[in-house]
């Protein structure tokens, strides 16, 4: 085994962090979510959502300790765009602005080896060229306790080569665009006069009126026989039976919407919202409730630093993903759920995350 491919084995996700991680470190930390441009955006493919109380996370049986405990919320209303944003959406941002997203900036390793563990070797100078994670499905049952069974640090990989270099997204332009990394978002995101959601806005949002079901459309996840979300189905990660129409991402609005018509809140791919993610986030708004006696809290904004347990690093930041992808098993994450939730560094693309923007409704009738 290489040196190369042994960095690799020996915390993937994290190298992908660090890996470019160096390109927009002086803005890697403590991002807040940012107010819109109200004055020059364009609310075209988006739609209003009417502000109210709900329950936020999930004590149901699928649901993971990352879920809850349940508490109630309130938002205010907000405008949210109808799709993930797409290929064609993000060509028509690098054409007007001449963007570079982080994958397709090399690597320092000066500035990588800070964000690695102490004694970390070098990676060979092919590891260090633009580049990120592509989904390298194994041929047979593998452990899914380690996510570098499937995913594998590829240079030449970027959104408009998302599953490697040899791929393009030819023919694909109503496609969420993926490989994009936190960065990438929120700077698309402003370019549009937009924001990202927080994780409140965005779950209020999926659940689309539902009151406590496990998917945005009930409880059964196929009602009449029929697939709702674009998701893994067949065998994880070795053997996709494409039952649902997709092996990978899907055309936006491929399936129906859901009660506030907002499409795709549901697998196809992972969104970015604005929050920091630590696992126990629920649990510590709620203790944070019953201290102060206000049983609900408006419009939160999530905590103020990351903790992901699951990491080799557990305190680096990570933001919130929601809505899970194309590649959500059943048997693996199930994150096709409103309530679910994921860490991932904010410089981490991969080929199952996109993101949607939204902004404050509020603004405008303050004009
Ligand atoms: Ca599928």
């Amino acid at each position: 085994m290489s040196d190369g491919i042994h960095f690799i084995r020996f915390d993937l996700l994290r190298l992908g962090m660090a890996l470019s991680m160096v390109c927009v470190l002086n803005s890697a930390q403590g991002i807040a979510p940012k107010t819109s441009g109200q004055e020059t955006t364009d609310r075209s493919g988006m739609i209003l959502i009417e502000g109210g109380k709900f329950t936020m996370g999930s004590e149901d049986e699928m649901a993971l300790r990352n879920e809850g405990p349940r508490r109630p919320v309130r938002v205010n209303s907000f405008w949210i765009d109808e799709t993930p944003v797409t290929n064609t959406q993000f060509h028509d941002f690098v054409t007007a602005t001449a963007y570079v997203t982080t994958a397709e900036k090399p690597v320092d390793w000066e500035e990588l080896k800070k964000q690695v563990p102490p004694g970390t070797q070098r990676p060979p100078d092919e590891m260090l060229q633009p580049g990120s994670l592509a989904f390298t499905p194994p041929s047979s049952p593998v452990d899914l306790r380690n996510m570098a069974n499937w995913w594998t640090w590829t240079p030449g990989t970027d959104w408009k080569h998302p599953q490697g270099p040899n791929s393009n997204i030819d023919g694909i332009d109503d496609h969420p665009v993926v490989q994009v990394s936190w960065f990438d978002a929120v700077a698309y995101a402003d370019w549009a006069g937009k924001r990202l959601p927080t994780e409140a806005e965005w779950e209020y949002a999926a659940r689309g009126g539902q009151v406590d079901k496990r998917y945005n459309w009930g409880d059964d996840f196929m009602p009449e026989g029929k697939y709702m979300a674009n998701t893994f189905t067949g065998q994880f990660p070795f053997e996709n039976s494409i039952a649902d129409g997709f092996a990978s991402t899907s055309p936006v609005k491929s399936f129906p919407p859901n009660g506030y018509g907002l499409y795709d809140m549901a697998g196809n791919v992972w969104n970015w919202t604005a929050d920091f993610y630590r696992a126990d986030a629920h649990l510590l708004a709620a203790r944070q409730s019953k201290e102060s006696g206000e049983p609900c809290c408006t419009n939160p904004t999530g905590p103020e630093s990351s903790w992901d347990p699951t990491r080799g690093m557990p305190n680096n930041i990570e933001r919130v993903a929601k809505g899970g992808s194309f590649l959500c098993h059943e048997s693996y994450c199930a994150s096709y759920r409103p309530s679910a939730r994921r860490g991932t560094p904010p410089d981490t693309g991969s080929g199952h995350t996109g993101f949607r923007c939204v902004t404050d409704a509020i603004a405008e009738s303050q004009r």
